[in-house]
């Protein structure tokens, strides 16, 4: 598993909230969940078509187009390496997890069929 960063605590926010992905599952942890990424990208594209096929939302982040989101990935992870999901939770704790297979073992377990 790659090394993930926490962020103190932000205030909680409702899921789904700004049109990213919220809630899904039942556990009652709601979550916000973000892609840094953009789709020329193939490791991105890797993520992309898992969130795809499981049906889910998740707002991108495109760190080519908007220099802004490339400042905030780098400003939080170190690095400006793509793609990164940040994860908000509920409780106000953010977690930004970078690398392509984690991101995709972290959203199959979560929101997979047998989730
Ligand atoms: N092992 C990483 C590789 C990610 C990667 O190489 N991403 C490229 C874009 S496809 C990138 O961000 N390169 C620019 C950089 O590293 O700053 C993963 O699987 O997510």
């Amino acid at each position: 598993m790659a090394e993930t960063r926490e962020e103190g605590r932000e205030p909680a926010r409702a899921a789904g909230e700004g049109g990213e992905h919220g809630e899904r599952g039942g556990s009652g942890d709601a979550e916000k969940l973000s892609l840094y990424g953009y789709p020329q990208c193939p490791f991105c594209g890797l993520v992309l078509r898992t969130i795809d096929s499981l049906g889910l939302e998740i707002e991108l982040r495109n760190t080519l187009a908007e220099p802004e989101h490339r400042r905030d990935l780098v400003e939080a992870v170190g690095r400006g390496t793509v793609p990164v999901l940040r994860i908000e939770r509920g409780e106000g704790g953010v977690q930004w997890l970078p690398e392509s297979a984690d991101i995709v073992r972290y959203l199959e377990d979560r929101f997979g069929r047998s989730a």
